[in-house]
């Protein structure tokens, strides 16, 4: 899944992709990198991130939708709010990656009353404050629970099975010790039966462990990528879509899954 934030204030690549036009440059790129799903977001998630209103998010997101309507790959957006889902939807979108699992109001029954697939997501929190002080007794009991809990709900508000995708939230209200506690046993939460997304993409956490800003994290991120697809995740949600295809394809030989 290859990542375009069409936001002025995202943690990796804020303002990069602002412009419609970039942004869909940006995706054909990831699309002829070899990206399998795109995910679009307009408003950053990123620790200490104010939110955006929903003109706001609508106005960024629409053209940059608008631009890849006959695109070759899903696409997914990345939103919490149901209006914004709501016009994805009508815009052609074919997932809705919410990091709020559907807890909106309204959230659960805009995706529920269409055929798009979902990914939900655990964060500990909200992005304004997450990371202040992140605690859990025992983070992969309660991110597994969560999520659990967040598949019944949805499938009792009428979501398919089979639309719904899970992911254990890396960085959003846990500490560089809790994600790696999540990673180690990442093959737990695939227990729940529901494909696993990861996204470890030039987080923090791996900069806290390599001292490297941002943009110097690809080698951390392929590691992050490949050890989670190696424990079980189904879909990772990165910036670099080629170098993770060709870290993704040496695992996939030594499996031999070539
Ligand atoms: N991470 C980010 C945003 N959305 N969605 C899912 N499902 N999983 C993630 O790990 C995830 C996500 C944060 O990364 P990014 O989009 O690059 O930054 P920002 O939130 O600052 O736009």
């Amino acid at each position: 899944m290859g990542v375009v934030n069409v936001t002025p204030d995202s943690f990796s690549d804020g303002g990069r992709f602002i412009d419609p036009k970039s942004a869909v440059d940006r995706a054909n790129a990831l699309i002829a990198e070899g990206a399998d799903i795109l995910d679009i977001g307009a408003e950053s998630s990123r620790p200490g991130a104010g939110g955006v209103s929903v003109e706001q998010e609508l106005s960024r997101l629409m053209p940059v939708l608008e631009g890849l309507r006959d695109c070759a790959v899903p696409i997914s957006v990345d939103t919490v709010k149901p209006e914004v889902m709501r016009a994805a939807i009508a815009a052609g979108a074919s997932m809705i990656n919410d990091i709020g699992a559907l807890r909106a109001p309204g959230a659960l029954e805009t995706v529920a009353g269409s055929h798009v697939a979902v990914c939900l997501m655990h964060m500990q929190g909200e992005p304004h404050t997450m990371q202040q002080s992140p605690s859990y007794r025992d983070v992969v009991a309660e991110v597994g629970a969560f999520l659990e809990e967040r598949v019944t709900a949805a499938m009792a508000g009428g979501v398919a099975r089979e639309r719904i995708v899970v992911d254990p939230g890396f960085g959003f209200g846990k500490t560089v010790a809790h994600n790696f506690e999540l990673l180690r046993n990442l093959d737990r939460l695939a227990a729940l039966g529901r494909p696993v997304l990861a996204g470890w993409s030039r987080k923090s956490t791996l900069g806290a462990i390599t001292g490297r800003g941002a943009e110097d994290r690809l080698a951390a991120s392929l590691a992050a990528a490949l050890l989670a697809v190696e424990r079980g995740a189904r879909i990772v949600r990165v910036h670099d879509v080629a170098a993770t295809r060709d870290a993704l394809q040496v695992l996939a030989a030594l499996e031999g899954r070539t």
